[in-house]
């Protein structure tokens, strides 16, 4: 079984700016697959292009750094291919929410069975800065310095929306709360969305650690909650919006399973070929020593 330790790349430790957001999800997911009991045999993890992505370097498992916006899509493939693993991927809101916007819709839909973990600092992070589909409205960056025009993308309420069978958000800065979401997330049966608040100390000087612990609330603590009740989880999406002059008490901010179908019918279930890995149908290993042979030095 892994332990968060056995999850670390040794001397190769995380680079991202001292106090980034990114430092929270790493130890929260460590421990939760730790809790989780899970094999190293039995887990890979895929990974967008970002800072969030250089966690391929830190992460010690399989896994795959795939181009930017394109990490579901390759787990897909993956998870598809050997259904027997535990397929976990991790994206920015660049990188998910824009370049790889369709592959999110579309992976939803499909109820990939698989987790999708979104680092959302509501920036473009590792290209210094630049406004992001999850940017507030109004916000000035280097790329819109009179203030972001239009609408940020809403992924809880767009998942919710689109028949998600797991739609959760976190909290960089609540790391025990986070990894039971991380928990739930990875068991369920189905696409599972985690968008995570990860402040970037660095770029967003409006989202930071402070500012979510002053708007934070949970869904759980909520008197009706009930994460099987679709609608309700679409009225609670709605009810994010958080534009820069809000002050604390006109903009609460849910965080918490919002949506839980435990009876979900995933894209795997829909292809009995899968009872047997396809892995499994292909030729036994061969020995390709001979073949290797006129390229040896
Ligand atoms: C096809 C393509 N377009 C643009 C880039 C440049 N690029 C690298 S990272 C990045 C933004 C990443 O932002 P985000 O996904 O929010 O992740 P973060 O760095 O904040 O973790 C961009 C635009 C790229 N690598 N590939
Ligand atoms: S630029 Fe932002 S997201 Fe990237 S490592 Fe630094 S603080 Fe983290």
């Amino acid at each position: 079984m892994l332990t968060a330790a056995d999850l670390e790349r040794g001397a190769l430790k995380p680079t991202w700016c001292p106090g980034c957001g990114n430092f929270g999800m790493y130890r929260a997911l460590k421990e939760a697959i730790e809790e989780l009991g899970l094999a190293a045999e039995e887990l890979v993890m895929v990974w967008g292009i970002g800072c969030h992505g250089n966690g391929a370097d830190f992460y010690n498992v399989q896994g795959f750094h795939g181009l930017h916006g394109r990490a579901l899509p390759l787990a897909t493939g993956i998870a598809l291919t050997r259904p027997d693993l535990t397929v976990i991927v991790e994206m920015g809101d660049g990188d998910g929410y824009g370049i790889g916007g369709n592959h999110f819709l579309h992976s939803v839909r499909r109820n990939i069975d698989l987790t999708a973990i979104f680092h959302n600092n509501q920036i473009y992070g590792l290209t210094t800065g630049q406004a992001s589909p999850t940017s507030d409205q109004f916000m000035r960056t280097p790329s819109t310095p009179g203030g972001v025009i239009e609408e940020p993308v809403n992924p809880v309420g767009v998942a919710v929306a689109q028949g998600a069978t797991f739609v959760a958000r976190g909290f960089a800065g609540d790391i025990p709360h986070l990894k039971e979401l991380y928990k739930r997330a990875i068991q369920h049966k189905g696409f599972s969305l985690v968008d995570v608040y990860q402040p970037c100390v660095t770029w967003n000087k409006v989202n930071t650690f402070s500012w979510f612990r002053e708007r934070i609330y949970k869904v759980e603590d909520l008197p009706d909650y009930d994460p099987r009740d679709r609608t309700k989880a679409f009225h609670l999406s709605m009810s994010t919006f958080h534009e820069l002059t809000c002050a604390p008490d006109e903009c609460r901010i849910p965080i918490g399973v919002f949506l839980e179908d435990p009876d979900s019918f995933t894209y795997q279930d829909g292809l009995p070929q899968l009872d047997r890995p396809m892995f499994k149908h292909a030729e036994r290993p061969r020995d390709i020593t001979q073949a290797l042979e006129p390229y040896r030095v």
